[in-house]
């Protein structure tokens, strides 16, 4: 189930978005978007009050359209928007006490950047593996080396059966090549929320991921 939910993972905060937040949510899963991470992180973006107002609009979209709902970094903000995960970084704390904190219903999402870090969120009890990054971004600054999808060819040989998606500089024409490579889906902020057009963008995105 997860597998194909993963298809297209919208990942996006306001301080992403060219057109409103909860506007372009919503265009993007109207235009195939499956997946959503709810990440208000980084210059512009909004803090306290005003950041869980964001959430609780954001996590009513995605239930209107059975989309999930997963929360950046903020364990306190998983709970108190009742989202239906977690997603972490590798410095973002301690996986096992992340995990256990989670209600059984909850997701915890880690991002990897190679092998060894994706054995070790496996057997940590990662729900799914994001791997970065696929190729350069503007988007994050302080993104590791690009490997490109050969990580995630390596990855998926040695976990055949865990959920994996790429991250990092992906678009439109180059997306199927981290299908190609093994990934469930693509990771996307900028290719989505920078977009004239966030429905068309997305559907152009959809041509290059779903497996028909
Ligand atoms: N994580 P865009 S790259 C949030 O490598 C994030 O782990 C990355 O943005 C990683 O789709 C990245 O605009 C930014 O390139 C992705």
């Amino acid at each position: 189930m997860i597998e194909q939910q993963l298809a297209l993972y919208l990942v996006m905060g306001s301080q992403n978005c060219k057109h409103d937040p909860v506007e372009t949510l919503e265009k993007a899963i109207q235009g195939g978007v499956t997946f959503f991470q709810f990440r208000e992180k980084g210059l512009g973006s909004k803090i306290g009050k005003e950041k869980i107002e964001l959430g609780i609009r954001l996590k009513e979209v995605c239930h209107q359209y059975d989309v999930p709902f997963i929360v950046n970094d903020d364990l306190e903000l998983v709970n108190e928007l009742d989202a239906d995960g977690l997603h972490i970084g590798q410095k973002d704390g301690d996986m096992k006490k992340m995990k256990d904190s989670l209600k059984s219903y909850q997701m915890l999402g880690v991002s990897t950047h190679n092998l060894d870090e994706a054995l070790e969120a496996k057997n940590l009890g990662a729900d799914y593996i994001g791997v970065g990054p696929m190729f350069n971004t503007l988007t994050k600054d302080d993104i590791e080396e690009v490997n490109g999808p050969i990580v995630i060819e390596e990855i998926r040989e040695q976990l055949p059966n865990v959920p994996l998606v790429g991250i990092g500089g992906i678009k439109h024409h180059n997306a199927s090549q981290v299908i190609e490579a093994g990934a469930n889906g693509v990771a996307v902020i900028s290719d989505i929320t920078q977009a004239e057009s966030v429905k068309e963008a997305t559907e152009r995105l959809v041509g290059k991921v779903i497996r028909l």
